[in-house]
């Protein structure tokens, strides 16, 4: 399989856990989102994935899948072990909510392509950027941090796909210096995900594109 990723992409990032947890063999090709305007932009990255975003699975098929929970949620379907959603129906539907907490209602926000516009289009100084980046983190943060029962991982003994969103989300928070000494919870949470080879494997500074 071949992962098209950046090192920074957070969901990319949640598709390099996902198939180490369940110890696929996938090849990065590296899609630069800045150099050259991003060259996701590119026609060539376009016929690939026509939303000009990462992650984008190539399957050994040919088959090219998009959206990284989708992603996720293929690969447990076929390779079902370690299982990346709880056992029951109830577990299932919370560590999917935790998911998508992160990925529906905080990543868009803070997505490369938002802030572009707001720089460009709207005109905002990055300091203005750098307060809307840290708010939607913050909203989204107070939330999850109430919505963690669990330990060591988000939904319990096991990583799920809860926490597959969650480790990427911390990771975009400490680079644009978010102080999250409020959210002990989800601090505790990414620090026993990230003693699992996979999540660590899977960090950005360990990525053939890294800079
Ligand atoms: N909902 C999508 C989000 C994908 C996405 O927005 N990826 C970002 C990087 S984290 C991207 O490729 N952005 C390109 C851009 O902003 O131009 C998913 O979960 O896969």
């Amino acid at each position: 399989m071949k992962l098209y990723s950046y090192f920074r992409s957070s969901a990319a990032y949640r598709v390099r856990i996902a198939l180490n947890l369940k110890g696929l063999p996938y090849e990065i090709v590296p899609i630069h989102l800045t150099r050259d305007g991003g060259r996701q932009h590119t026609p060539e990255f376009r016929s690939i994935n026509p939303q000009a975003r990462v992650p984008a699975l190539e399957l050994s098929s040919g088959e090219v899948l998009t959206q990284s929970l989708a992603i996720i949620e293929y690969l447990d379907d076929i390779h079902p072990e370690p299982p990346l959603l709880p056992a029951d129906a109830l577990g299932r539907a919370k560590s999917r909510a935790i998911a998508q907490l992160i990925a529906c209602d905080i990543h868009p926000l803070n997505n490369l392509i938002a802030l572009q516009y707001l720089r460009r289009q709207l005109k905002h100084e990055q300091a203005e950027i750098d307060a809307w980046y840290h708010h939607w983190i913050i909203e989204g943060f107070t939330a999850l941090e109430n919505l963690l029962t669990a330990a060591p991982y988000a939904c319990g003994a096991h990583a799920t796909i809860a926490d597959i969103c969650l480790v990427p989300q911390v990771a975009n928070a400490h680079r644009l210096k978010v102080p999250l000494e409020k959210f002990p919870k989800i601090v505790a949470v990414n620090a026993a995900c990230l003693k699992l080879p996979a999540f660590d494997k899977a960090r950005p500074e360990n990525q053939p594109d890294a800079e």
